[in-house]
């Protein structure tokens, strides 16, 4: 199965958080970080890099080059909440969300080919998702490592979105400067450029017993990486309290078989992912929200955990027979919470959803390898 990778990178994400929040800043050169003498600039907005205004420069420096500049104390309660609504977009995704700071993380999106034609095409959904419920502009990189894709979308910043197709890493990364490289900081890369190795290309081609004698121990691993070669899993987040998908619709859904069947495509989705972070969820609960956008949510525990899609689904229309649907409907939504970890199912007296778990195992996997259609039950849709 082909490896792919998409990096979220938030772009000048302090900064852009408040020029959302005070639109009078929009164009503006911001500057967020401490506001002290002594403080330094935790981010510029895009207008303030344009007078040479960087992160960690002292705020006193930022002043000398960009008197004209807002300067504001950041607000970290604030962003951090901004994070969490930014990764429960990213959860809808991709079960394999791996968050390196507030505002990046990397998502497995491999296989998921039976859900969405093309990988970019998820990017780019996720970038959209993110513009359309939290304001805020994403860039995105999407390859076959975790290394290709953090270069992809550094490299198409801002609102940015870049694909490196398997093939395509070495005319990629030949030309690029030595700090382009994970782990290179100025001091490694002042060393190899001592030694004539200014670009990737030329680590990639270097003698391995030279770089292990520059380098040390991480030579056989920079030069892996100078050839696109990153086998580093996305290791995700077990702290997940819940695991949710949830549509809004073009055109407002009527009609119980619409509404059905809507949710049975939510029941496999949040089914699937479960299976694949190797999780199951005890609480389901579906939210409904209306034409006039009267949101209600429903939810119940069950006895046992599950992550199978006909125990949520069954769950799911039981919720929803007690439901009056007067009017239209815009967003459905179904999540499970109160994760276990592990999928030992079944007891003595219950063997039977053991069996049901090892059918729908091997279904998510033929559905991986052949896409949807050849196992789809017929009556859901996935977009
Ligand atoms: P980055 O993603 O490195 O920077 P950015 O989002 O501001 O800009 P871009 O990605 O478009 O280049 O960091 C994310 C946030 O982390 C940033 O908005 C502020 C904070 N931060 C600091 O507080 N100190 C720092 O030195 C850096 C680099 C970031
Ligand atoms: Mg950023």
């Amino acid at each position: 199965m082909q490896r792919w990778i998409i990096h979220i990178d938030m772009d000048a994400f302090f900064a852009s958080v408040e020029q959302r929040d005070h639109p009078e800043l929009r164009g503006c050169p911001v500057i967020v970080g401490g506001v002290s003498h002594r403080g330094v600039v935790a981010t510029a907005s895009y207008e303030a890099r344009q007078f040479g205004v960087r992160s960690a420069m002292p705020i006193v420096e930022a002043r000398r080059r960009c008197p004209q500049g807002v300067f504001l104390a950041s607000d970290h309660h604030k962003y951090a909440r901004v994070s969490r609504d930014i990764h429960d977009i990213l959860q809808q995704y991709s079960p394999l969300i791996e968050p390196l700071s507030l505002d990046e993380a990397f998502l497995d999106i491999s296989g998921m080919e039976w859900l969405y034609p093309e990988p970019v095409t998820i990017a780019c959904r996720v970038k959209e998702h993110i513009l359309r419920e939290v304001n805020l502009i994403a860039s995105a990189g999407v390859a076959p490592n975790k290394f290709l894709a953090k270069l992809a979308s550094d490299m198409s910043k801002p609102n940015g979105l870049l694909l490196i197709q398997p093939g395509e890493e070495p005319s990629f990364l030949e030309p690029l400067p030595v700090g382009r490289l994970w782990g290179v900081g100025g001091v490694t890369a002042a060393v190899l450029e001592k030694y004539g190795i200014k670009t990737i290309g030329q680590v990639a081609a270097a003698e391995p017993a030279l770089l292990e004698r520059l380098i040390g121990n991480g030579a056989y691993e920079l030069q892996r990486l100078a050839r696109g070669q990153d086998d580093r899993p996305v290791v995700p987040d077990q702290e997940s309290k819940s695991v949710g998908n949830e549509e809004t619709f073009e055109i407002d859904l009527t009609g119980r078989e619409a509404i059905r069947r809507q949710l049975l495509a939510l029941s496999e989705k949040v089914g699937w992912r479960l299976r694949r972070m190797g999780r199951m969820g005890r609480t389901v609960s579906v939210k409904i929200r209306f034409a006039s956008f009267k949101t209600i949510t429903r939810s119940r525990t069950l006895p046992d955990p599950t992550c199978l899609d006909e125990v949520i689904f069954a769950t799911v229309t039981a919720l929803c027979d007690k439901v009056t649907w007067g009017e239209g409907v815009r967003l459905l939504g179904v999540t499970l919470s109160g994760l276990t970890t592990g999928q030992a199912q079944g007891s003595l007296f219950e063997p039977e959803p053991d069996k049901r778990l090892a059918i729908a195992t091997a279904v998510d996997k033929l559905k991986e390898k052949y896409g949807e259609s050849i196992v789809g039950r017929g009556n859901s849709r996935h977009t």
